[in-house]
């Protein structure tokens, strides 16, 4: 597989991965086609990255044919799995990966691969820095932004590897195997794209198939699902939890973190930790275990941890005007990280709302009615949420982000917190969750 010279390989989808791994492929001296439904002009910026390689296009297009004269497929993690010319291919034999699979074969280094519905991008940062601060040169990369395989394409020297990877990315995977895999949580998202909650999971538990007893599986013990899931794996079962103390694992207690490996013990006191959060606690317990189980000293991992500050957009506070705090978490795109939001405040005024996934929104009723006086509701979900939060609090809609801020601005009494924390994608009214971000800041700086 690694000899990948005059191989005839198609890449699907030409955005950030398809881009990295059409010219990887190519400097190898593969013989590379792009396919993307998308016109030239849409693609005029991947296209141009590519400029300088002897690339065949197929745009706006999947053509069959195609798909069935492949050596190697490569897909891009947005390209449904039930594409039918994948189906085709598939049935032809025609062997398909994804680009995680691809840049993993091409990895020499230990890699901590960090999955679950939410904190993914927040552990995965910190571990990075934690093996930094170790002097490990590392790469960290994955769902977080820079596809893996630019690692692959690089020649600076890399020690360890630290990739946030979604359950889009395991879907074609056949060898890919991270020395530590962690799973964080589970709870419904992306069921657009899934047929059922199960065949997410199904998805995401991909993360252990190629384990061996030699590598870690760093595990939610507090989390049901994940802790009934995760009772057969190959590897060495290293759970968290705040709930309960462990022999072997690491678990958070009154005030201190405790690992427990092998007989080796270590303690860490958690009062001057600024990540703030029952939810953190978790995400730090487990970075701090996948830097320990990789040969971290607990020093240096416990000083990054300490000086680590939250990342943009995940419960952010905004300001404070007549005595009212406003917090943006524009990274909410889900039920499970909504419930982390709302059990973080009182008297609470909720912006949610956006691009539907397709997920039941009752798992938030009873925080809902307990906690949210006033919820304001935007996007395409709007409707949905309404009729399945109905009569649990007061509800309004607006028509725009904007609005939304004034409304609550004038409903919110001193006291209460107006929070956006959306439960959607943004891909409805906004490029993205960053832009929804700032348009909420700005809203809100103009109060
Ligand atoms: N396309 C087709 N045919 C199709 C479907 C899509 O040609 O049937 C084309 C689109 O026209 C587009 C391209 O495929 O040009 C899109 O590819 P992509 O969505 O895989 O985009 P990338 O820029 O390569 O980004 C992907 C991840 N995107 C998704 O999983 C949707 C990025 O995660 C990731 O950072 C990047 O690879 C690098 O690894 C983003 C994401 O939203 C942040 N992830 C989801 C999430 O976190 O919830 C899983
Ligand atoms: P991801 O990369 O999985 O989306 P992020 O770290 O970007 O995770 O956080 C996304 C959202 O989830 C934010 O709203 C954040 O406050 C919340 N969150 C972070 N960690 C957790 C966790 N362990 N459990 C539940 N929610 C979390």
């Amino acid at each position: 597989m690694t000899e990948l010279k005059g191989k005839n390989i198609l890449v699907v989808g030409l955005a950030k991965t398809g881009v990295a791994c059409a010219r990887f492929l190519a400097s190898k001296g593969a013989r590379v086609t792009v396919t993307d439904m998308r016109s030239e002009a849409a693609l005029a910026g991947p296209l141009a990255e590519l400029a300088e390689y002897d690339i065949i296009r197929e745009l706006e297009q999947h053509n069959t044919a195609t798909f069935l004269s492949a050596d190697l497929i490569v897909v891009s993690p947005g390209v449904p799995m039930d594409l039918p010319q994948l189906a085709a291919a598939q049935q032809a034999g025609i062997e398909i990966i994804s680009e995680i699979e691809l840049a993993s074969r091409f990895i020499n280094a230990p890699l901590a691969a960090i999955t679950g519905t939410n904190g993914k991008t927040t552990t995965t940062t910190l571990l990075g820095a934690i093996f930094k601060q170790n002097g490990y040169h590392t790469f960290v990369g994955g769902n977080i932004g820079n596809p893996l395989i630019e690692m692959a394409d690089s020649h600076d020297r890399v020690d360890r590897v630290v990739a946030e990877i979604s359950s889009f990315q395991l879907e074609w995977i056949n060898s890919f195997r991270p020395t530590v895999a962690a799973l964080l949580n589970l709870s419904e998202d992306h069921l657009d794209r899934y047929p059922s909650y199960q065949a997410y999971i199904d998805a995401k538990m991909r993360i252990f198939e190629n384990q061996t007893e030699d590598d870690f599986a760093v595990v939610n013990r507090d989390d049901p699902l994940v802790w009934n899931q995760t009772q057969k794996l190959k590897a060495h079962l290293f759970p968290f939890s705040r709930l309960h103390e462990l022999d072997e694992g690491i678990f958070y207690r009154e005030g201190v973190i405790t690992y427990r490996h092998k007989g080796r013990e270590e303690c860490f006191l958690t009062a001057a930790i600024r990540l703030q959060g029952v939810h953190n606690l978790e995400n730090i317990m487990a970075a701090l275990a996948s830097a320990l189980l990789l040969g971290c000293r607990a020093d240096d991992s416990f000083e990054t941890i300490l000086r680590f500050e939250p990342l943009h957009h995940r419960m952010e506070f905004v300001r404070e005007i007549n005595g009212v705090s406003w917090y943006e978490d524009s990274k909410a795109t889900n039920v499970g990280s909504v419930v982390k939001a709302l059990e973080s405040f009182t008297e609470i005024t909720l912006i949610a709302g956006g691009k539907d996934k397709g997920g039941s929104y009752v798992p938030l009723a009873t925080l809902v009615r307990e906690r949210v006086h006033h919820l304001v509701l935007i996007g395409e979900a709007a409707e949905r949420m309404a009729s399945e939060l109905d009569r649990l609090t007061d509800i309004r809609q607006a028509a725009t982000l904007e609005e939304a801020v004034l409304l609550s601005a004038e409903i919110t009494k001193p006291g209460g917190t107006v929070l956006m924390s959306p439960a959607c994608s943004s891909f409805d009214m906004f490029r993205d969750y960053e832009e929804r971000a700032q348009r909420f800041i700005a809203a809100v700086k103009a109060l």
